[in-house]
């Protein structure tokens, strides 16, 4: 995948017509989940404009596929991570560190170098996505985040507050344009740093296969349409 392997050069594209179906997108870690608004420094992969390891940050899933956040258009990725039973921002957060600790990225405030306090952090939250990922095979997939209480937030209100009726199910998401439950995320992967979806009720349809209408060509990215 184009996120990993950095021998494909990666484009950076901004993509006036963003596919919303079913298919592959990007992962973009440490993404700014406040907007674009604050003079966060440009990521070195094209992502957006993060600010690493803030504690304002998260997993995001780039469902519009534009490379960069959205508010209440993209996913974050959300496990309980303190397990006191509900998700805040600093779940949010850890689940951000998480995903960079199980690639072995230990250096969790990103200011490029790793304290021994990070990497005891990275350690345990490396430990903590062994766990979840009880296959063993890298990624998690739907099954997999489901078992961990992990679901996907999509900022609806754009304030930067997660409410309950933001949180989804990994089996139930609603499309970038707000269309669901239309789609499954079928697995994260944090170490190629992409994941995959597919729609619940047009399954095998537009987007929905790998060859076919929404089909993914690393390098090239297509204006299209899930429906
Ligand atoms: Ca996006
Ligand atoms: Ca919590
Ligand atoms: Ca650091
Ligand atoms: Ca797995």
């Amino acid at each position: 995948m184009i996120y990993a392997h950095h021998h494909i050069s990666r484009p950076r594209i901004y993509n006036p017509f963003p596919r919303n179906g079913a298919g592959y997108q990007g992962n973009i870690v440490d993404g700014n989940l406040d907007g674009n608004f604050r003079p966060w420094r440009r990521n070195l992969f094209g992502g957006g404009w993060n600010r690493q390891g803030s504690d304002r940050s998260g997993y995001v899933l780039d469902t519009n596929r534009n490379g960069r956040y959205d508010r209440g258009r993209d996913g974050v990725l959300a496990f309980d991570m303190n397990r006191d039973g509900r998700i805040d921002r600093n779940d949010i957060n850890n689940t951000n560190n998480m995903m960079k600790a199980a690639t072995g990225n230990y250096d969790l405030n990103g200011d490029g170098r790793t304290t021994w306090i990070e990497r005891i952090q990275g350690n345990a939250l490396r430990g903590q996505y062994s766990q979840l990922d009880r296959n063993r095979d890298g990624r998690l997939d739907t099954h997999e985040i489901a078992r961990g209480g992990g679901q996907v937030w999509i900022d609806h209100s754009r304030g930067g507050g997660v409410s309950r009726n933001e949180l989804y199910s990994p089996y139930g998401l609603p499309n970038s344009r707000g269309y669901g439950p239309s789609q499954r995320l079928d697995y994260v992967d944090p170490f190629s740093r992409h994941s995959h979806t597919s729609n619940n009720f047009w399954g095998g349809g537009w987007g929905g296969s790998h060859g076919g209408h929404g089909g993914y060509i690393p390098g090239r990215m297509y204006a299209g349409f899930g429906y």
